[in-house]
């Protein structure tokens, strides 16, 4: 252990902590930005890059990165001399001499990490003014916008895509004042294996690197002469109050459905509807390929970002994921076929918008494989975030809404498909429904507990009536390459995986209000879907008597062929 004083006070650190951890374990503020650390410190980024940390070494009057500078014997630091105080002002007023000066107009306005800690040190006026990074804005995917001008080097998006993810699609290129963040050779996202998780934009202190923003697409559908229907996905409803300062893990299902309805949408349906219907698909295909010798284990396939990892990264392994289209894209599906049908309008009159947690879902909607005609199954989707910017803008008192239900039929669910939105969710919704296909008995307990938590990988031996099923459940992409490896090698011995690109799942997703990798919030999400599935009186997918429904009157059976000609797809390498 090593002794310090900092301001005065003494403290005393394991030998490897820094300046900030001594710092912290005696609550002394000392303002960050390059400095991350994430899911209860599983990951760092340390590269000490913007040096907006320093603080002074009494004594030798040197100034010191706290966050890159091991601590030592007997050191003495200041954080508060005017000294350092001064030399954190002219850093952040160097990172501004290149950096436009267009806060009231970019899209991280008022989120800006940059923006706050300027206006935190009293920076009131562009001190210098430098040239300018003239690299065009990469607008090239349907879910990312790389904005080099605004990129201030920290680094946190590549220890993201790297060391989180294991997709390593962007790096610092070029030298000096032309370095960027990009991929090799500066190509377009778009041609690169970026995954477009999103996890990048979640993590960036500026608008470097932002989402792609539909809300006016969204707006001048709703001003049109179409139907416009919108569904909301699971997790949605545990974050989105956050953004009206409420608790994380509130769960606001009533007020979204009316604020939504305010907005001017025809119909609210419910993503958790089609969630019901995947398990449906997906459990028939499990025990079709249990019961047919077919290729096992089965991955879940209901995560973009996750799928365009395996076709990039694991093209020889594209027969293992289910081949049920995700629940979004199923909801797209019916919504232009039966339900246009029932509600008398042409599909092309019909507009279906999506609220995900997700950016990747952008690009999703956009994939040709998943829509039957020539316009997309899903036309619009928008963020968690996207849509608490359009109730602001409609000036919806969202906290005092009184409550309102989602439209049928398309609104109905169960507790199995809340869970969807938190690792482990999907994988236990179709163990409820697999179980009682399989054994044609009650399944009493409907919690499969081993399944939860945010540990990375979890594994679990189920028991279904005497037959062990072998379960693995991973988050985060780094968590689903291990996986993937040890299948690949014939180490693995499982029946079904479920994978989710982003660490804690959808409700960690880059389009939920920005949650800086804080496991504590992240669990509060989890547990408001847990709270969500244990109110309801129906918790089995298969009980939902909309879902059979419309087996009856539209689909047949499950895993028949209408099923698989609107509901399954394909992967490509
Ligand atoms: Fe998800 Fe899904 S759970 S992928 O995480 O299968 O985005 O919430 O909508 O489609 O239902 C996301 C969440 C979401 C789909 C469902
Ligand atoms: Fe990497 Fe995901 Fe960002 Fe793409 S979206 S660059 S895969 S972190």
């Amino acid at each position: 252990m090593i002794n310090l004083t900092i301001n005065g006070k003494d403290v005393c650190v394991p030998k490897d902590s820094t300046i900030l951890d001594a710092a912290k374990k005696l609550n002394i503020k000392i303002p960050t930005l390059c400095h991350m650390s994430l899911y209860d410190m599983q990951f760092f980024n340390q590269h000490a890059s913007c040096r907006v940390c320093v603080v002074e070494e009494v004594g030798r009057k040197k100034l010191l990165p706290a966050c890159g500078t091991p601590v030592s014997e007997g050191m003495k630091i200041a954080t508060d001399t005017p000294r350092a105080i001064r030399a954190r002002r002219t850093i952040v007023e160097l990172l501004l001499s290149d950096h436009p000066n267009d806060c009231l107009i970019c899209p991280k306005n008022t989120d800006c990490e940059l923006q706050q800690i300027a206006a935190d040190l009293g920076v009131r006026e562009i001190k210098y003014q430098g040239e300018m990074v003239t690299v065009p804005v990469d607008n090239s995917t349907y879910s990312i916008v790389r904005d080099m001008s605004k990129c201030i080097l920290c680094k946190r998006c590549e220890t993201m895509c790297s060391n989180v993810q294991t997709v390593h699609a962007l790096t610092d290129i070029g030298r000096g004042f032309d370095t960027i963040m990009g991929a090799a050779f500066n190509a377009p996202m778009n041609e690169t294996t970026c995954t477009f998780c999103g996890q990048c934009l979640a993590v960036c202190p500026t608008g470097a690197l932002t989402e792609v923003n539909n809300v006016s697409k969204v707006w001048d559908a709703i001003n049109s002469n179409k139907v416009v229907i919108v569904q909301t996905a699971p997790a949605v409803r545990v974050a989105l109050g956050e953004e009206f300062g409420m608790e994380p893990g509130s769960l606001v299902t009533g007020q979204m459905v009316a604020a939504l309805r305010r907005l001017g949408f025809d119909k609210v349906f419910d993503t958790d509807f089609a969630a019901d219907l995947t398990i449906m698909e997906e459990a028939s295909e499990l025990i079709h390929r249990i019961q047919h010798g077919g290729k096992l284990p089965l991955l879940t396939s209901c995560c973009p970002g996750w799928i365009k990892f395996l076709e990039h990264q694991f093209s020889d392994m594209l027969d293992i994921p289910s081949t049920c289209k995700s629940p979004h894209e199923m909801f797209g599906a019916i919504a232009k076929t039966y339900l246009a049908e029932k509600m008398g309008v042409k599909p092309e009159d019909m507009v279906v918008v999506s609220i995900m947690p997700c950016v990747a879902k952008k690009y999703e909607a956009a994939r040709p494989e998943l829509s039957e005609g020539p316009d997309h199954d899903v036309d619009i989707v928008i963020t968690t975030r996207e849509l608490g910017l359009m109730i602001k803008e409609a000036c919806i008192d969202f906290v005092n809404l009184d409550e309102e239900e989602f439209d049928n039929p398309l609104g109905e669910s169960t507790g199995a498909s809340v869970i969807f939105g938190t690792t482990g969710g999907v994988i236990e919704a179709a163990l409820r429904t697999a179980y009682e296909m399989l054994t044609n008995k009650t399944l009493e307990f409907v919690e499969f507990q081993q399944l939860r938590g945010m540990q990375g990988i979890k594994e679990a031996t189920i028991d279904i009536d005497g037959m062990p099923i072998n379960i693995a459940v991973s988050h985060g992409l780094g968590n689903a390459r291990k996986l993937l490896e040890k299948i690949r090698s014939g180490e693995a011995n499982y029946h079904a995986i479920e994978i989710m690109a982003c660490p804690g799942g959808c409700i960690g997703g880059a389009g939920q209000p920005f949650h800086h990798g804080d496991m504590t919030l992240l669990e509060k999400r989890a547990n408001g879907l847990y709270k969500d599935d244990r109110s309801k009186t129906l918790r089995k997918s298969h009980k939902n008597p909309m879902i059979k429904k419309l087996y009856d009157e539209f689909l047949g059976e499950p895993y028949s062929e209408k099923a698989h000609e609107l509901l399954h797809t394909e992967y490509v390498a």
